[in-house]
């Protein structure tokens, strides 16, 4: 077999440059920090403890998943749908290797993972598998009517026991609840932006000022 059939990665995507690397779970610590000490988290703390009256430490309870990166499209060596034809995209093998700025303009958190919200260019988008919203429609059944790339995102944490494919989820769950005009309950506002709750442990904070982030746009093998 040629050599690229028998080396598709297990996904594609844009990888924070060392700069950042640093500086962006620096920005999500001091958010979870401050978090779990306002009174309106504390109000909602049983969507993450199962308990009223027990605390929560968000630093502690969400475990880091390796290198920064936003996914573009998981190919599973392969063994994914559409990862041989997402590889042989002509936009993708140009782009391979090429730098990128990414616009983080969201963080949240909810009782499964914390991640960033990434707001991608016309030129990203050229990048974006046009199901990766779709796909998740088994999962959140308004996904598959969002804007593409709205699933983009980066994954700061993860709850125990949870896979970090789920950050994206939960970001789609939360612009699906937008989309169907909840606007969140305002909770606070933070001097990273404002923070509204979503329900059901949901919460999100629209960053003030977006968070650019340099990235390299290739994949990851593991
Ligand atoms: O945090 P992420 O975007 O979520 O980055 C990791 C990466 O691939 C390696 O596991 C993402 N991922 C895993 N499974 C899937 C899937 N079925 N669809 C989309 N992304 C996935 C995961």
């Amino acid at each position: 077999a040629p050599l690229e059939e028998v080396t598709l990665p297990l996904f594609f995507g844009w990888f924070l440059l060392s700069s950042v690397q640093e500086k962006v779970p620096c920005t999500s610590m001091d958010f979870l920090k401050t978090l779990d000490t306002l009174e309106a988290f504390k109000k909602h703390l049983v969507d993450f403890t199962g308990k009223a009256e027990k605390e929560v430490d968000l630093e502690q309870y969400f475990k880091p998943q390796g290198a920064l990166h936003c996914t573009t499209k998981f190919c599973n060596y392969g063994k994914a749908e559409g990862a041989k034809e997402y590889a042989e995209n002509p936009a993708v093998k140009e782009s391979y290797g090429s730098a990128f700025e990414l616009s983080l303009t969201a963080l949240f958190v909810t009782p499964r993972t914390v991640g960033a919200r990434v707001s991608l260019t016309d030129e990203q988008l050229k990048l974006w598998p046009a199901d990766a919203e779709k796909e998740a429609a088994s999962v959140v059944p308004a996904a598959a009517s969002l804007p593409l790339g709205s699933r983009a995102h980066i994954t700061l944490g993860c709850a125990e026991g949870v896979e970090p494919v789920q950050t994206g989820l939960d970001l789609l769950e939360i612009l699906a609840l937008q989309q169907e005009g909840q606007e969140g309950e305002p909770a606070e506002e933070m001097e990273l932006g404002s923070l509204k709750y979503y329900g059901e442990g949901r919460w999100l904070l629209s960053l003030r000022e977006p968070v650019c982030a340099p990235a390299c746009f290739s994949s990851f093998y593991g």
